[in-house]
């Protein structure tokens, strides 16, 4: 079973197929985020899916009315997404918006230094709200592993953990894994290092290691 999933952040279309290409063997999933919607426009989701044969993220971090949410999220749909992100903080009518359309995963907690600011404190409703809403899974921070700890201990059986601060955010694969977590996301470490097919590889093995 592969759990890695590439965090594709750079803004050309041709760099972003060429990594996808090479990495695909080692992938679950390949996720965009607004940089590389910005710079290649959103027909790089089909382009990308035809090219590596993985799943699609368009992590949006939609945070919005559910009208709002719910008119982007159809567009992104539409363009080949598999899963959409949204924040669960702006409450549950938001989030239904975009599940209504298909599957979502709700941040729960973010892996940047200034979540402890006013995501971890408010954790506890997110975890509640994705156990009532029921996504396919929730964000939850590598840089924290005793946080995937508490987050796992709380949630719903069946919905996945995908936890991104790994490697450049200085968080590591495995103690993800053993934490709680079921996707690495890993984005500077493979798309800016020389070989980022080796570097999958590297990742990939480290991860079936931990399990
Ligand atoms: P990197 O491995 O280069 O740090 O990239 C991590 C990716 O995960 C980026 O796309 C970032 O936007 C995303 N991310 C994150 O780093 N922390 C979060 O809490 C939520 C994220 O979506």
């Amino acid at each position: 079973m592969k759990r890695l999933v590439l965090a594709l952040d750079v803004y050309e279309r041709e760099r972003a197929l060429e990594i996808a290409r090479e990495t695909s063997d080692y992938l679950w999933a390949i996720k965009v985020n607004w940089p590389l919607i910005l710079g290649a426009g959103l027909d790089v989701i089909k382009e990308l899916k035809e090219t590596a044969n993985v799943p699609l993220i368009a992590d949006l971090k939609l945070a919005d009315i559910p009208n709002t949410n719910r008119l982007i999220a159809g567009k992104v749909f539409e363009a080949g997404a598999d899963y959409v992100i949204v924040h669960g903080f702006t409450g549950r009518d938001s989030v239904n918006a975009v599940k209504e359309l298909g599957e979502v995963i709700i941040v729960v907690e973010m892996s940047h230094p200034g979540a402890e600011e006013f995501i971890q404190p408010v954790a506890d409703g997110l975890i509640k709200l994705a156990n009532d809403v029921r996504p396919f899974g929730v964000i939850a921070p590598a840089t924290r592993p005793e946080r995937i700890s508490y987050i796992r201990s709380k949630l719903r059986d069946g919905i996945k953990i995908l936890t991104p601060g790994v490697g450049a955010q200085g968080g590591s694969a495995k103690k993800a894994l053993e934490a709680g977590a079921d996707y690495v996301i890993v984005g500077r470490s493979i798309y800016e290092s020389k070989n980022p097919r080796e570097k999958a590889r590297k990742f990939h093995e480290e991860l079936m290691g931990a399990i």
